[in-house]
C-alpha cells in the first residue's frame, strides 16, 4: 500500500497523542492508585432498620470539626432530614436505601451520590460556606419524586 509522508506523519503524530494518553490514565489508575470512589459494603435491603448503623440514623459528632451522618433514604424522604453542622465541619455521610435507587446531591457542592438498596454508601464533605444547602433526590424515585428533598444548615 502506498502511502503519502503527510499521511505517515499525521498518524504517527495521532497514534503518538493516544498512547500518551493512555499512559497517563494507566499511570494514574494504577501508579497513584486514582480511581471514582466507591464503597463495596453491602447489607440486607429487607433488614436496614435493623442493621448497625442504619438502626440508629443520625448526625453524631465523632471529633473536633468532625460529624458523621447516619442516613437512610427511602421514597421520598431522607432520615434524618434537615439537620444542622458548624461551619467549618467534614461531614462523613453513611447512607443506605430502604427501597428503590434514590440519589443524593447537595446543591453547591460536589457530593453526588447514587444510593442503591442493599448498598452502603460512603461520602466526605468539608462545609466551609454558612448557609442553607438543598438535598435533592435526583434519581426517578417514584410518583413523589420531585418532592424528595431537605436541607443541610451550615452555621
Ligand atoms: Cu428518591
Amino acid at each position: 500500500m502506498k502511502m503519502h509522508l503527510d499521511e505517515k506523519i499525521w498518524l504517527t503524530i495521532s497514534f503518538g497523542i493516544i498512547m500518551i494518553f493512555m499512559f497517563f490514565t494507566g499511570y494514574q489508575a494504577f501508579a497513584l492508585d486514582m480511581a471514582p470512589p466507591s464503597n463495596k459494603e453491602i447489607i440486607d435491603p429487607q433488614k436496614v432498620d435493623q442493621t448497625a448503623p442504619f438502626d440508629k440514623p443520625g448526625v453524631n459528632k465523632i471529633g473536633e470539626n468532625e460529624y458523621e451522618v447516619i442516613m437512610t433514604l427511602q421514597a421520598f424522604s431522607f432520615n434524618p432530614g434537615n439537620f444542622e453542622v458548624p461551619a467549618g465541619s467534614t461531614v462523613h455521610f453513611t447512607l443506605t436505601s430502604k427501597d428503590v435507587v434514590h440519589g443524593f446531591e447537595v446543591a453547591g457542592t460536589n457530593l453526588n451520590a447514587m444510593v442503591m438498596p442493599g448498598h452502603i454508601q460512603k461520602i466526605t464533605q468539608k462545609f466551609n460556606k454558612p448557609g442553607t444547602y438543598l438535598v435533592l433526590c435526583n434519581e426517578y424515585c417514584g410518583a413523589g419524586h420531585q418532592a424528595m428533598s431537605t436541607t443541610i444548615t451550615v452555621k
